[in-house]
C-alpha cells in the first residue's frame, strides 16, 4: 500500500474517532441538564423539596421505614425528595443537613442516630427558616424548640409492654415468685429507641424483687453484634432465663449464639425471648414458638409525615408529636396478622 493511501486511511480513522468523541460528549445531541435546569424542574412542577437524612440501613425495620417515606414523599404526591443514608454516623447526618440547608430545601426530615449533639446544625436550619421534622427517633428534650414536629413510636410504652408481658407470662406459668435471671441486648446507646425501651422495661422490672437483670449490653441493633454479645453473656452467665433484645436483628444473632451453645429458646427450651420491631421474619419465629413475645415498632410513618407537611404548607397548626399504632405479638395472636405483613 503506497504512502498516500496510508495517510488517507489514518485521516479517515482520526475523523471517525473525533466524531465518536463529540457524540458521546453530547456536542451534537441533547446536553446534560445544568444544575439550574434541575432546580427549575423542581420549581416548575411546584414540588415540595424535602431533604431526608436517614440513620442507616442496619435493619429490615430501617429499610422499611426508608421505603415508607420514599413512597409517601414521591413526585406523584407532589414532593422532590433528596435522600441521604448516614450509615449510623451522626457526623454524616450533620453533613447531609448542612447540604440540605445550602440547597435551601423546603423541609428537613430526619431520624437522629442518637439524641444529643444536634443544637448547632439545627440552629443553622432554624436561622435559614427551614422547618425540621423528626421521624422515628428524637433529639434531647432541651432542644425541642429546634424542630417543628415528630412522627414515631412511644418507645417507653414499648418497653413497658415487654415488662408487662413478662409479668403476665410468669403468672400464667405459676412462677410469679420464681427467681428470674434476665440479660438485655440494648440498641444503639443514647438512641431514643434504646433509652425508651430500657426505661420502660426497667420500670416494670423494679416492681419484681425476684427479677434480676444480670447485664445490659449494646448490640447496636445489628445481627452480628447481637450474636457476639450474646455469646459472651452465655459464657459469663450459665443460668440465663430471659433475653430482652431491643430489635429483631439482634434477636436473630442472639438466637444463633444460643443454638451454638447447645441451648433452645421459646417454648422449645429454657430461655424466653422478648424482641422488638415485629418484622415478618421474626413473627414467623413467634408462630413457630422460638420467640415468645415481639413488641411491635411500626416503621410505616411516611403517610403521616406527608400529611403533616401538607398541613404546614396550608399554614395549619400541627401537633408537636404524632404516634403510629402498635401491637404486641405472641403465639396467641400472631396468626391473625402474619399473612398481611408487608415487611
Ligand atoms: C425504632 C428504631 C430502631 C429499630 C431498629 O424506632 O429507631 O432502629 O427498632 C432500628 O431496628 O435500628
Amino acid at each position: 500500500m503506497n504512502k498516500d493511501r496510508i495517510i488517507g486511511a489514518l485521516l479517515l480513522l482520526l475523523i471517525a474517532v473525533a466524531m465518536i468523541f463529540l457524540t458521546i460528549s453530547g456536542a451534537f445531541g441533547k446536553k446534560e441538564p445544568m444544575v439550574e435546569e434541575i432546580k427549575e424542574e423542581q420549581e416548575d412542577e411546584n414540588l415540595i423539596v424535602v431533604g431526608f437524612s436517614q440513620v442507616g440501613s442496619e435493619s429490615i425495620w430501617r429499610t422499611t421505614h426508608t421505603r415508607s417515606l420514599q413512597e409517601a414523599l414521591s413526585k406523584e404526591n407532589g414532593f422532590f425528595l433528596q435522600y441521604s443514608n448516614a450509615r449510623q454516623k451522626q457526623e454524616n447526618q450533620i453533613k447531609a443537613i448542612r447540604g440540605f440547608i445550602s440547597q435551601r430545601v423546603d423541609y428537613i426530615v430526619f431520624s437522629p442516630a442518637t439524641e444529643d449533639g444536634w443544637e448547632t446544625v439545627l440552629t443553622e436550619a432554624k436561622d435559614a427558616g427551614i422547618p425540621v421534622i423528626l421521624v422515628d427517633r428524637k433529639i434531647a428534650e432541651s432542644e425541642s424548640d429546634l424542630y417543628t414536629t415528630w412522627v414515631g413510636s412511644d418507645m417507653t410504652a414499648e418497653g413497658l409492654r415487654a415488662g408487662q408481658w413478662l409479668a403476665y407470662e410468669q403468672a400464667r406459668r405459676g412462677r410469679a415468685e420464681a427467681e428470674l435471671n434476665i440479660v438485655v441486648l440494648k440498641g444503639t446507646i443514647d438512641s431514643t429507641s434504646e433509652r425508651g425501651r430500657t426505661a420502660g422495661f426497667e420500670q416494670i422490672a423494679k416492681k419484681h424483687d425476684n427479677w434480676h437483670i444480670l447485664c445490659s449490653e449494646s448490640g447496636d441493633f445489628t445481627t452480628s453484634k447481637g450474636k457476639e454479645v450474646m455469646a459472651q453473656l452465655l459464657k459469663r452467665y450459665p443460668d440465663i432465663d430471659v433475653v430482652v433484645s431491643q430489635n429483631d436483628e439482634m434477636t436473630f444473632g442472639a438466637m444463633e449464639a444460643i443454638r451454638e451453645a447447645g441451648l433452645a429458646t421459646g417454648i422449645h427450651g429454657r430461655i424466653t425471648i422478648i424482641s422488638f420491631d415485629s418484622v415478618k421474619e421474626a413473627l414467623e419465629l413467634v408462630e413457630e414458638g422460638s420467640i415468645n413475645c415481639d413488641v411491635e415498632c411500626n416503621p410505616l410513618q411516611g403517610e403521616l409525615v406527608a400529611e403533616v407537611i401538607r398541613k404546614l404548607e396550608r399554614g395549619e397548626k400541627v401537633e408537636k408529636e404524632y404516634f403510629v399504632e402498635e401491637k404486641v405479638f405472641t403465639r396467641a395472636n400472631v396468626k391473625d396478622y402474619l399473612d398481611e405483613r408487608l415487611y
